[in-house]
């Protein structure tokens, strides 16, 4: 899989390129299944939504769930990431916002590079996320917003806020913009949400501003992104780095696979 170059531009441009239906839709329940797995399993990486039951989002799952390991290589995801970003690139973090029906939280508008400055000390914002729809994503379960052409302006906020709202990952709500903040970006740049069917990918720049709304509809909007990093730009803690769930340490470039993960699964598994 190659990106044309209107599509490059196009990433460059708005700080998001839309690649629809990318994955068929026995591949998607296949992530689905690992996650409802992967999901069960207690640890940290887990996030609940306000500490209920509800799972609000699942890290890391790459690291334990075969079908991710894969996907994060598979020829149709990697090779467009190699091309907007650089040939040597690895997973700096792996997340599943599970945004369940009737009740998924929002998710505040915010930079992602900021929360990974401030957290991890990542020297520049060279990344890119690819954010993989799990479930088909429509005006009513939250979608993603984005402001397009914001990657452009640099960050708008520096610092965070005195509180954390969760002790297990940075939530945007820490780092979020000021009402007034947001209308000026808006103002001059509007909003647009990609939507699609269940496996459409996303890729997204690191400097966009984004965030989502919640999640009142009878249908669950699961979300998974993966952010990859140049393998040039390690973070560079100030002090203890964060765990390992939400700032992964395998720093090895990745190679795309032979074949879409499916397969290989298959006969893997054969
Ligand atoms: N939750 C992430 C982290 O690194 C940061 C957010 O969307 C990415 C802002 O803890
Ligand atoms: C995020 O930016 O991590 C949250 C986006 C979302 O799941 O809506
Ligand atoms: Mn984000």
């Amino acid at each position: 899989m190659r990106l044309t170059q209107q599509q490059v531009d196009q990433y460059h441009d708005h700080g998001f390129l839309m690649l629809e239906s990318l994955l068929d839709q026995q591949e998607v329940e296949t992530l689905r299944e690992a996650l409802e797995r992967d999901a069960k399993i207690p640890g940290p990486q887990v996030v609940t939504e306000g500490g209920g039951p509800e799972v609000r989002a699942v890290y890391s799952s790459h690291q334990r769930q075969p079908e991710y390991a894969g996907l994060i290589r598979d020829p149709r995801v990697l090779p467009p990431v190699q091309h907007l970003l650089t040939d040597d690139v690895y997973v700096y973090q792996f997340k599943i916002n599970t945004k369940p029906a009737f009740g998924g939280g929002k998710w505040a508008w915010h930079q992602d590079y900021l929360a990974w400055r401030l957290a991890d000390g990542l020297p520049s914002p060279c990344q890119v996320n690819i954010g993989v729809f799990l479930d088909d994503v429509t005006e009513f379960n939250g979608p993603v917003i984005f402001l397009p052409g914001s990657h452009r302006g640099g960050l708008v906020r520096e610092g965070r806020s005195a509180t954390a709202r969760s002790e297990q990952h940075l939530d945007p709500d820490d780092i979020s913009l000021t009402p007034q903040q947001l209308a000026e970006l808006v103002d001059r740049h509007g909003m647009t949400s990609p939507k699609g069917p269940a496996g459409s990918v996303v890729l997204f720049s690191p400097q966009i501003v984004h965030g989502s709304a919640p999640n009142m509809s009878p249908f669950a909007r699961r979300l998974l992104i993966a952010t990859y990093n140049d393998t040039a730009n390690l973070p560079r803690p100030k002090g203890t780095p964060r765990p390992d769930y939400v700032v992964c340490r395998d720093t090895e470039p990745l190679r795309p696979l032979e074949a879409p993960f499916s397969e290989v699964l298959r006969t893997v598994m054969a």
